[in-house]
This record gives structure tokens, sequence and C-alpha cells, in this order.
């Protein structure tokens, strides 16, 4: 007993010995991650860590020096040489700084027990952490630890312990092992350490929380927040900064390893301000900014300026002005100077007015008229002195209008007869209103003439009447001849006719009988035409007046009828034929809704298969019938249920066809008392499956309909469905794996969209994993593909969309084509590289929709590779015509297979670390094992078969355990070299 305490030391010493090293690097480099809240470091603490231990002769508390000769302390037990060891370390209370979920960092070196002569299985290489939560600050004594009053965190291995040879070569083996402790409640934690009977160097242990760092996005600042206690998202509210407003609410999600996600809304900088290195800073004098939609400052528009910093408005200059409906931008302007040239032309009592637009218009071009009129009596003419002028009141007439007159000219009838008037006509524009300033108008003088006076009827007979007037009275110019005007009534726009006399009356003959003509009369002088002097309605006397319509009448009428119907054909022809010109052309356009056409007519395109859609049969059973293989119910043995759809049990069982070997299947059964639509949807599955026939598609193997359960049978599919495997797997393949599984998945829609086949609900939930690792899309149907659906949710526009599967303008409008598909499949890479992540995490489905739209698209998940993270971005391109097609994508993902050294740079910047360094020149297994200090296990792989190299880059996880690797270190160092083998080079790798 004595001689294994003595060997104990020694070997502690050999810990010793090299430790100071160890904590020189360690001491040097701790920086702590932004993201990452230290609650306890061993390493900064000064003095003795003073930590409980149990008993005396376990753990030890040693003091080191780091390079600046600073004493650090570290615990160390190395009891490997007696039997029954159980030795306890534990912390003093760590306060949890309010976060439920902390994160223990362990660096530590474990010694190899197989470097040790003579261990005789009392030495252990691991060592358990466990922790015990208090309000109190007391922890129940070590003396008496059972494991009720102390949680177990977990058993801690080394992935690099250390043998002789190494302390004599002074290599280094530190580990570092991370573990959480989640769903903490109470005011604080002791962390405790059991030894079994390892050789360990504890060299440092720090306990922290992470949290999302303060930051400011988007002109909003977050506040530190403290992630998570699972490992939901927590939302959290941005306050704009300074001088900023909200234009939507901006907000975050925190998630669960301190990172920031999905940022939502924005702020603006107020009116006034700008933004500048993400604050807002004041407009200079001289700039301004209106609104706090617009983006920046900007300077002054002319005729204005501001002599403050932060302006939203700049003030006009002296005699300029902004109208209330003027935009800020808008230079400042002043009334228009006066119009030019004026002119009048009278008529008897009419004028006409018209004049130039004036020389400046203020800097508008808003510019009315008005006209002021005044009427002057008195001896002198037009305003001159002596004369009296009056407003004109109502009386006369102006066309179009008085005032508001857009353009230059105006006609002023019912004026009096032999008038001096004088009119002004004044500019304006949207700020006349606005000047003090007098008005700049010019005018013009006017005087009227005579009008013929009222007209008589002197004779009628059926065919002529006569008709007689007065003379004006003596005026400026004497009467040259008059104008008699006439029409038949109700008929003036279609005939009338003008006849002269220089007599004061006139017989007008060649009438209709027992008609009613309009008669006018005016008077020509030397100085133009006068008014006409009234309207005055004449009826020619009754004599036999046709019975029966007018044949003309009749003609035209016949005409009308037959031109109508003739029009109403062209009509109708035109719309055929612009109907189809418009088909044609967005056939064009739309080629994917082209090809639906054809698939609905059930037209093959030359060279290709068409998927044909089972509505397009007039009977769903003859579908069925085309399609799915009929299958004895006695072939059948079904031997357990695996799980439930829509219509019934899913169960597995086997299939024996005659003079064919037993397959294992999978079995779909519809539950009793379906209705016949529910019969119809549950077939057309099998009717849809049925016409395919690919590698990556879930293959039909028949129907069961002549009797009762109907059921679909299917190959079976040994791994279940994608989503649950990866969940169940985490972080267990390689990469190509990964892009294995991603390569079939995309080449099984490929084959869907040749056969112009959208599937509308590409997921890893509905894509099918074989024992081999292959992937299969699965799930086809009609109504049921998204009704049976659970993530399918009602848009606002009705139906049941898979909302963070689907493209916008599927969601949108109903889009669905190849290139939504591509967009899903984008969605199903992102859930593989994260081992079956839920897209988008927690958000709400509104959340998705509004971040989707604003432009932001999931970040690469934890270790993908860059290329594979631009794939799934260009999949998400909002353009659907600028998505790749399937066939580029497989095409993508087999150069990525061919070539795997270009998915060693990742997403997060850094790139592909060999931590194992194997030898470069290894050929075989047992060197390949060697190189990375493995040997131990040659025997397990050749036991198992795996003889060759390549034969090794297919093992995952789960095959290593199988071989009887259950060692989680030893698991994840021989895996990550198999990535390595599989990254570095091998153009042969196959998935
Ligand atoms: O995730 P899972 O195990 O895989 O649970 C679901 C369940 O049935 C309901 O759909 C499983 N499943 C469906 N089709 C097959 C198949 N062809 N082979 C194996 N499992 C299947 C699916």
């Amino acid at each position: 007993m004595a001689l294994h305490r003595i060997y104990s030391c020694l070997l502690l010493l050999l810990l010793l010995l090299f430790s100071p090293h160890t904590l020189i690097r360690c001491g040097a480099l701790r920086n702590y991650p932004e993201n990452e809240v230290t609650l306890l470091d061993s390493m900064s603490t000064p003095g003795d860590l003073g930590w409980e231990t149990y008993p005396a002769e376990g753990w030890e508390e040693i003091s080191v020096m780091d390079e600046r000769n600073t004493p650090m302390r570290t615990y160390q037990v190395c009891n490997v040489m007696e039997p029954n060891q159980n030795n306890w370390l534990r912390t003093g209370l760590i306060s949890r700084g309010g976060a439920q979920r902390i994160y223990v960092e362990l660096k530590f070196t474990l010694r190899d027990c197989n470097s040790l002569p003579g261990m005789s299985g009392t030495c252990k290489e691991t060592f358990n952490v466990y922790y015990h939560e208090s309000n109190s600050g007391t922890a129940p004594p070590l003396r008496h630890a059972r494991e009720s009053q102390y949680v177990k965190v977990d058993t801690i291995a080394a992935d690099e312990s250390f043998t002789q040879t190494d302390v004599g070569d002074r290599v280094m083996k530190l580990n570092t092992e991370v573990r959480d402790i989640g769903g903490l409640t109470k005011r604080g934690l002791y962390l405790a350490f059991q030894d079994l009977g390892a050789c360990i160097a504890l060299v440092s242990v720090r306990v922290f929380y992470k949290r999302c760092p303060m930051v400011a996005l988007n002109l909003a600042r977050f506040a530190n927040t403290v992630t998570g206690g699972d490992s939901a998202l927590v939302e959290v509210r941005g306050a704009c900064v300074e001088d900023a407003e909200e234009l939507e609410p901006p907000r975050m999600f925190c998630s669960a390893d301190g990172g920031w996600l999905v940022p939502i809304g924005s702020c603006v900088c107020k009116s006034g301000f700008e933004e500048a290195d993400g604050r807002c800073q004041p407009c200079r004098s001289g700039f301004y900014k209106a609104s706090a939609m617009d983006a920046y400052c900007v300077k002054c528009p002319p005729h204005s300026s501001s002599q403050q910093t932060q302006a939203s408005e700049c003030v006009c200059e002296r005699g300029f002005y902004r109208a209330e409906t003027d935009p800020g931008s808008m230079a400042c302007t002043r009334p228009p100077s006066a119009p030019g040239n004026p002119t009048s032309m009278v008529n008897e009592t009419a004028v006409t007015l018209e004049w130039s637009p004036p020389r400046d218009t203020g800097g508008r071009g808003d510019v009315t008229y008005s006209i002021h009129c005044k009427k002057c009596l008195g001896t002198s003419r037009s305003g001159g002195p002596g004369e009296r002028c009056v407003p004109c009141g109502s009386g006369p007439r102006f066309s179009p209008r008085q005032l508001g007159l857009t353009q230059t000219r105006v006609l002023v009838t019912d004026l009096q007869p032999r008038t001096n008037y004088t009119f002004s006509i004044e500019a304006q524009n949207g700020v006349s209103d606005l000047s003090p300033g007098p008005r700049h108008l010019v005018s013009i003088n006017v005087t009227t003439s005579q009008t013929v006076s009222v007209i008589v009827k002197e004779r009628r007979s059926k065919d002529s009447i006569t008709l007689a007037w007065q003379a004006p009275e003596p005026s400026d110019g004497t009467v040259v001849e008059y104008e008699v005007t006439y029409y038949e009534k109700n008929q003036r726009d279609q005939n009338y006719t003008v006849l002269k006399t220089k007599s004061t009356s006139m017989t007008v003959e060649g009438l209709k009988p027992g008609t009613t003509y309009v008669f006018r009369v005016r008077a020509r002088t030397e100085g133009g035409y006068g008014n006409y002097g009234g309207e005055i309605e004449l009826e020619t006397s009754h004599e036999d007046v046709l019975a029966v319509g007018d044949p003309n009448q009749q003609t035209i009428l016949a005409v009308s009828i037959a031109g109508g119907v003739v029009f109403f054909v062209l009509l109708v022809a035109c719309f055929v034929v612009s109907g189809r010109h418009c088909g044609y052309i967005k056939a064009k356009q739309e080629p994917e809704e082209e090809k639906l056409q054809f698939q609905h007519g059930r037209v093959q395109l030359p060279g290709s298969r068409t998927y044909i859609h089972p509505h397009t049969y007039e009977d769903p059973n003859q579908a069925v019938r085309d399609f799915a293989k009929e299958i004895d119910v006695s072939s059948i043995r079904i031997e357990r249920v695996i799980g439930a759809g829509e219509f019934g049990e899913v169960c597995s069982g086997r299939l024996r066809l005659p003079s064919r070997r037993e397959i294992h299947v999978a079995i779909k059964s519809l539950k009793a008392g379906y209705s016949d639509q529910q019969r119809r949807d549950f077939l057309s599955e099998a009717s849809i499956m049925g016409q395919f026939d690919h590698p990556n598609i879930i293959r039909l193997e028949g129907v069961v309909t002549r009797c009762k359960p109907v059921m679909i049978i299917t190959e079976y599919m040994e791994n279940g469905s994608l989503d649950t495997f990866l969940k169940k797997h985490d972080g267990q393949f390689t990469v190509i794996q990964l892009v294995g599984m991603m390569r079939g998945i995309a080449a099984g829609v490929q084959y869907l969209s040749e056969m112009n086949y959208v599937h509308r609900d590409l997921a890893a939930r509905n894509i099918l994993v074989n024992g081999n690792l292959v992937c299969k899309v699965s799930d086809f149907g009609l109504s049921r593909v998204l009704e049976d659906d659970p993530e399918a949710a009602y848009t606002t526009r009705g139906g049941k969309i898979p909302i963070r599967w689907t493209a916008p303008e599927a969601i949108a409008y109903r889009k669905f084509t190849s290139a939504s598909d591509v967009w899903s499949y984008g969605i199903v890479m992102w859930e593989v590289i994260s081992y079956g992540e839920r897209p988008y995490w927690e958000m709400s489905n509104q959340d998705v929709i509004k971040a989707i739209d604003e432009g932001y698209r999931l970040p690469a998940p934890m270790d993908c590779p860059v290329v594979l993270h631009q794939l799934m971005l260009d999949c998400w391109e909002k353009n659907r015509g600028e998505r790749p097609k399937f066939n580029q994508i497989v095409s993508a993902l087999d150069r990525l297979i061919r070539n795997p050294s270009s998915l060693k740079q990742l997403a997060n910047g850094t790139v592909w670390e060999d931590t194992t360094t194997p030898e470069s020149d290894v050929s075989t297994v047992e060197d390949w094992l060697d190189s990375i200090k493995m040997g131990q296990y040659k025997d397990h792989f050749s036991n198992a078969g795996y003889v060759t190299l390549n034969a090794v880059l297919y093992v995952s996880i789960s095959d290593l355990g199988k071989m009887g690797i259950a060692l989680a270190g030893h698991q994840k160092k021989i895996l990550s070299s198999i990535q390595s083998l599989q990254l570095q080079q091998n153009p042969h790798v196959q998935v």
C-alpha cells in the first residue's frame, strides 16, 4: 500500500513537471469570447482556491508558476495504484448571474493507463463532474456525498492521454472539455469532481454563461441578453439610437449559443438628422432633411437656406414663398409678372381677349389668369378722365371661365351694346396669395356694338315660313347684310341652313309640312358679325304626314341592326383571337405554366416522360389501375406498426410475390369508415408514385384495393424519415456523407421536375432514409400533400402551406413551380447540415414571412462549408428565375463530392482543421489507426470487415458503436480523422 502511494506520488510529480509549460500558454490566451460571461475562472483567482476535498489523500491543490512567475493553482490526483478510489473535490458557491444555463470548461491532463506498467485494472481514464444547486450557500458535505444530493453532469474522458514517452518528449496533451448545465433556478451552484482512480491534473476550471453581447444594428441598440434556458430563441426589442425613430419596431432573436439572429424592423434618423457610422448626425447648415424616411440631408433648394444645423426644412429668401402643397425639396418661388400683349376682337356685344404669358412665371408651372371687368359710362372713351367706371357685376359671361384660366384666351359675351369696358388680366400662381406685394395686371379697353332685335313670324304655309326683324340701332358701321340660320328642331347637329339677305324680312321655302324649325338672324356690318338676336321656333302647317316611318330611316335601322350583328360577330372573333394571343404570350413567359397545361391535357412532350395528373382521369380508379399493380393480400405479411399517417396506420412487413424473393416493405392502410373522397385521395398517392421510377424516389410495390383495408405497399426505408434520423444522429456524419444525402435528394427532385411534377412539400420530414443512407423523396398525393403536413399553416388567402419551407411567391400567390421546389430544397439542405434543426427556430410564421420579405436568409449552420451555404442562398433567390435548376444543383454537389477539399472553407470564416494529423502516406487500416494513436482498435476494424482504407471512409458513429468502440473521445477522434481523409483527397469517395 505504502509502495503504491510512493509510486502515485512519482506519477503526480510527472504531471507537475510539465504543467507549468501548459499553464504558460493557457494563461497567455485568457481572452474570453465576447458572448461569454465568466462566473468562475480558477486560473484568474488570486491566491489559494481553497476548494473542499475529501478524503485528504485524494485531490491536492498545487501551485505552479506561469511564465510571468505568477503562482497558479491546480488540483491533481493520481492514486492509480490503489483500488476503490472515491476522491471528491468541490468548488465554492458559484453565483449563476441570472443565467438558466451555464457552461463548464475543463482543461486537464490525464495519464494513459496502458503506459503505466502493472496497473492491473485499478487505473481509470475518466472522472465525473457533478453539481449541487443552492440558495443558502451550503452544500451537502463531501464526506457523505450521495448521488441524490449531487446531480451528475457527465463522465469526462480524455481525447488525449499521455504516456511516459510524451513526458520525456515534453509533448503537451492538454484536453479541453465543455459541458452545459441547464434549467438552473437557485441562487448559485457548487461543482464537484469525483475521481475513481485516474491520474489527473485539473489545470483550469472555468464556469461561464452565454449571452448575446450588446449590438447596434439598423440604428437600434440591443442590450446584452442572457441566452434562453433551453434551446429556444429569446426575442429582444431594440431601442432606437439617439435622434432616431422607429420605422418598424426593431427586434432580434438571441440564440442559445450567444449569437444574434434574424433582425426584423429598423429605426431611421429623425428629420434634420442623417445616418453616419451607425449614429444619427445633425444636417449641416445649408442642408436639410424633411422626413425621417429620407436617407440623407440634402442641400437647400434654390432661393432658400438653413442657418442652423439639424434643419428639417429650409427658409425662403425675402420675396420668395413656398405654397402649402409645395414639397420641401422644391425651390422657393414668387408671384408671376403681369401678362403681356393683350388684344381684343369685338363682335357686337361679345369680345375675345387674348394675351401672352408673363415674362417671369415666378419659377412655377402653375400660372393661371383671372379677368377683372369694369364697365365705364361717360363721354370720353374707355377709362379716360370724366368717365365713371364700375365693376361689371354678374352680367357678362366668361367662357371657359373668369377666374383660374389656364389658357391665354377668354370669350366674354352678354356685354351691353355700345358700352366701354376695361378688362384687366392678372397672372397668378400658387404663391400669389402669400405675397403682400401689389398685383401685376395688364388692362385693355373694349367698346361693344349692335345686335339684331327680336324676330317675328309673318306667315307660314305647309312648306314655307316668312320672318321679319328690326334693323339694329345706328352704330359705328352700317349693316351690309343679314344672315338667317335655321334647322329642324332637334336636328341641329345634323343639318342647318344659312341664308343671306339685305332686307329685314325673308321667306324660307322648301320646308317639310307640320315640322318645327328654329330660326336665328344676325347682322353683318363692316366691323364683322353682330350677335344673334335670339332664337324663334316656328312650325309649318300640317298636311299628309307619312303614317309609317321614313323609308330612309327604315333602311338606316336595317343597316344598323345588320351592322350590329356584324359588329358583335367581329367583337367575339377579336376576343377569341386576342385571348389566344394572350395565352400564347403567357405560356412563353411562364414555361412552367405551359408545362402544366400539357400535363393536364395528358399530352406527352416528344422524347420525354411527363407525369399525368390523376385528376385528368374521369375515373380515378382507372388511374390507380394504370399506374399501380394490384397485389394479392395473401402475399403480404404485416409485422409491426411503425407510425401513423393521415389515413391510417403505417406498418412494416414482408411481401412475397410469386417467383420473386421476399422483400421488406412499408404498408400504409386506409382506416375503416372512410368516405369515397378519402379513398380516392388515399389512392391518388399510389397513382402518382406509380409513375415514377428513380433510385431517389420511394418505390411503389403495388396496392391492395380488392379487399379491405385498402393498402399502399412501398419499399421499406430502414432509417425512417430524414428529420428524425438526423436528430437522432446529431454530429455523427462526415460532411461528405451529408453532401451525399443532399445529392440523392436533389437527383430525386430533378427527376420529378423533368416529369413536370411539382412536389410542393419538400422537407426533411418527407424524405425517407434507407439502411445505406440513401435518401428518397416521399409523400406524394393530392389534397393530402399539405393537409397531412403538421407544418402546414393556413394562409390569409386560404389553403395550407408549410410556410418555413415554401418560396415567397408560392405563399403570396400560390405560384408553385419547380423553382419553388428549389427554394424548399435549399431549406432541406439547411436541415441536413444542421442535423434536423427547425428552420427559423421558434420564430412565428408571420415573422418568418416578414423576415424573408426584408431579405433575411437563414445563416450557415455550425461547421457548414461556405460553398454549401452559398448554394442554399442561391436556392433562396427572391426572383425565382435566378434560382439554380435541379440539374445544376446535382452537378454542383457532384463537383463537391469529386473535389472534397472545396468543402474545407467553412462559412464562419475558418478552415476545417485536421486535428489528428494522420500520416499522409498511410495506405492500410492498421497504419492509419497507428498514425492516430488508435492502434488498439485494429482488431475491431478487421473483425467488422473494414480491411481497406476506402471501406473505412463509409464508417459512421453507429458503426463504431457496433464494433465495440464505445469511448466517446475515441469515437470522436476516429470520425474526425475519417473526415480528414475524405476532405484531403479521395476522389473515389462515393456515398
Ligand atoms: O419517421 P418515421 O419512422 O418514418 O415515421 C414515419 C411514419 O412512417 C409515418 O409516416 C414512417 N414511414 C413512412 N413510409 C415509410 C417507409 N417506406 N419505410 C419506412 N418507414 C416509413 C415514417
